[in-house]
């Protein structure tokens, strides 16, 4: 039986300060635990990261003046020790589930992830998560984590966010909807396999998933799946800061998932950008456990 340890990284430095800090608890309140258990692997709770409220900090601290990346050097602390919890567990021969937070703390676990191995990643969700510091329209750091984490642009002499075992041939973004203009142009360069939901329309999410876990898993020792929930629709998940309509309804996302778990090639997973304040009922929350259950093998019968 696998084990598979949680570690909570409670951040809301990437995402405007809205409440997705709480996502670890309300993912663990949402039974993360007993879900994992019904999948068949044995969870570990390694607690949450120490992070310091976003309030007692001044969010242009130690940023390089030029760059527009607010709550950097928490974000860059945060990360450092993430990725470190990450590789400590993969070395103890586990499997990594890191609880978000926003979206920046991909940058820890794929750093963590990719330190002694190569990897592939797919990213689920509406956005693309490419934006640097001098394409990024809000400053915000939760809409850079894929970037910095391939060293893209400003990121690229940053050594606390390379993952350097990761590079874009082994990158999938799974149902875009949300695309900023730098983003756009560089997706199109076509280093990276991209499926957007009029792919997923159009091909379904079966085929779609397979293709991308297949191209992540190509040559490399495992991947990377980073779950954000704004990957659903708003109806199926509204507890999320940044809600884009025609997600992925309750279905494809347990389809991908168990695609993800037939795959066989899941080296670390993020559940991120859960925002209880946002929620009914903590229902995005318990969403978010069901998926991670399906990735983990939870079957039906
Ligand atoms: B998330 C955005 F401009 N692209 O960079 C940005 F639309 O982690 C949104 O995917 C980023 O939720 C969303 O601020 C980040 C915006
Ligand atoms: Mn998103
Ligand atoms: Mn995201
Ligand atoms: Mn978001």
């Amino acid at each position: 039986m696998s084990t598979v340890r949680i570690i909570g990284a409670p951040t809301d430095y990437g995402a405007n300060r809205r409440g997705v800090d709480m996502g670890p608890s309300a993912i663990r309140y949402a039974g993360l635990a007993d879900q994992l258990t019904s999948a068949g692997v044995d969870p570990v709770d390694a607690g949450d990261l120490v992070v310091p409220r976003a309030e007692e900090r001044d969010p242009d601290a130690d940023a390089p003046s030029e760059w527009n990346a607010k709550f950097l050097r928490e974000t860059a602390d945060v990360c450092r020790r993430l990725a470190e919890e990450v590789d400590e567990t993969l070395a103890a021969g586990n499997v990594p589930l890191a609880l978000g937070g926003d979206h920046s703390i991909a940058i820890g676990s794929l750093v963590g992830s990719a330190r002694d191995a190569e990897i592939g990643a797919v990213w689920f969700d509406a956005h693309a998560d490419l934006n640097t510091p001098s394409t990024t329209p809000s400053g915000n750091v939760h809409g850079m984590p894929l970037a910095a984490a391939l060293g893209l642009g400003e990121f690229a002499d940053t050594e606390w966010a390379n993952a350097s075992g990761l590079s874009p041939e082994n990158v999938a973004l799974v149902g875009l909807r949300s695309v900023d203009g730098a983003e756009a142009d560089l997706l199109r360069e076509g280093d990276f396999a991209v499926y957007t939901m009029s792919d997923i329309d159009e091909r379904g999410i079966t085929a779609v998933t397979e293709e991308a876990m297949a191209t992540a898993a190509a040559g490399v020792d495992g991947v990377h799946v980073s779950l954000d929930l704004d990957w659903l629709d708003p109806n199926e998940a509204p507890g999320v800061g940044t809600p884009v309509r025609g997600g992925v309804t309750y279905r494809e996302a347990h389809s991908a998932m168990e695609i993800v778990d037939e795959t066989a090639s899941l080296r670390s997973m993020e559940l991120v950008e859960v925002n209880p304040t946002l929620d009914q009922h903590n229902e995005t929350a318990e969403l978010a456990t069901e998926l991670a259950a399906s990735a983990f093998g939870k079957r039906v019968i």
